[in-house]
């Protein structure tokens, strides 16, 4: 009998604690910045709030491609970070949860422009412009010109120098693409992206890929976001930072709700949390110089300053929709990466 008791006693305690388990607040994350400010973002958020976070860092255009996947069956509660384009083609496709956040009135306009653009399934949490960046002593040691312009990209004496993402996978690459097609037209943006494609050495998965090669020696020009570039040679890498002369085109980095997030409630959490300036400036923390949304976040002066960079008028709408981020990117998978080099 005591046996009996005793199994049963232990039986208890085993459902207790697995219904404690059951019941601890969580949220899944889908990061798609930098793997240190992905980190830094789900610690801040798990000591301001108690609730677990699980986060999982991939580039913008292979989030976009798991939310898609998993939409019968979603996985991720919060998407945050990565290129404005992929979150608004996932709004487009139903793919993620329209919220209101009572952060509205801290935030930069073009912050809620996005939200409005998207009928609020997705939100501004920061901007920046794209640029390329160079190893100077890799320049110099191959006794190449110091490019100043994209079209410098595709003269042949850079010819294996030059690396940038894929787009399909990457923010940052289609964000490329989408800015030249803006800046030259569809024939130019596709004829110089052709031109480009003869230089290139690495068409990498991730956008910041090809500074951190360059960074390391391993490349010479790497195509990235300005700020990414930025926070190599902050950290005593011999990065030069090129704003290019023909203009140039820039993101508004964004965070979603996922369609169907098995934890809403903390979903929203994050999402408010994430909006705040005390949030936003933990984004210096780990040298991720982009302008936050949150007007009273910190900004540090190693920043590109946007407002002395040549930036087109860059259609959020247009390059973040459905039709054409899918026509676009088959245009370069079938008639650019398709090309000799
Ligand atoms: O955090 C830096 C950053 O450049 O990464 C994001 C980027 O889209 C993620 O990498 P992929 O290009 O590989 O998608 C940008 O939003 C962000 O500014």
């Amino acid at each position: 009998m005591k046996n009996v008791q005793k199994t049963l006693l232990a039986a208890a305690a085993v459902l207790a604690a697995s219904t404690t388990m059951a019941s601890a607040a969580k949220l899944t994350l889908y990061c798609s910045a930098q793997e240190d400010w992905c980190q830094s973002m789900a610690r801040g958020f798990e000591e301001a709030t108690g609730i677990d976070v699980n986060m999982t860092r991939k580039s913008s255009g292979e989030t976009f491609a798991q939310v898609k996947a998993e939409s019968s069956n979603p996985k991720g509660d919060v998407w945050w970070g990565g290129t404005g384009d992929p979150h608004l083609q996932a709004a487009e496709e139903d793919l993620t949860e329209p919220y209101v956040t009572g952060m509205r009135g801290e935030l930069n306009d073009w912050a809620i422009s996005q939200a409005t653009s998207a009928g609020d399934r997705t939100i501004g949490i920061y901007s920046g412009a794209l640029g390329y960046g160079f190893n100077s002593d890799l320049l110099k040691a191959n006794n190449l010109p110091e490019p100043k312009c994209w079209k410098d990209l595709t003269k042949p004496e850079y010819k294996g120098h030059v690396q940038m993402a894929n787009p399909n996978s990457s923010g940052t690459a289609y964000t490329t693409l989408a800015t030249m097609v803006q800046l030259f037209g569809e024939d130019g943006g596709f004829d110089f992206m052709k031109a480009l494609h003869k230089n290139i050495n690495q068409y990498t998965k991730s956008g910041s890929a090809p500074i951190k090669a360059a960074g390391r020696g391993e490349n010479t020009i790497g195509i990235v976001f300005m700020h990414d570039a930025v926070k190599q040679a902050v950290s005593g890498f011999p990065i030069k930072v090129v704003a290019p002369c023909e203009g140039t085109g820039y993101e508004i980095g964004s965070m979603s709700i996922i369609k169907g997030a098995r934890n809403l409630d903390e979903a929203k959490k994050f999402y408010d949390w994430a909006l705040t300036a005390a949030a936003q400036t933990r984004a210096l923390e780990v040298k991720a110089y982009q302008v936050p949304s949150n007007k009273g976040a910190e900004t540090s002066p190693s920043a590109p300053d946007l407002s002395s960079i040549k930036l087109i008028d860059y259609d959020f709408k247009k390059y973040g929709s459905s039709a054409e981020r899918k026509r676009l990117l088959k245009k370069w998978d079938d008639e650019v990466s398709t090309l000799p080099q």
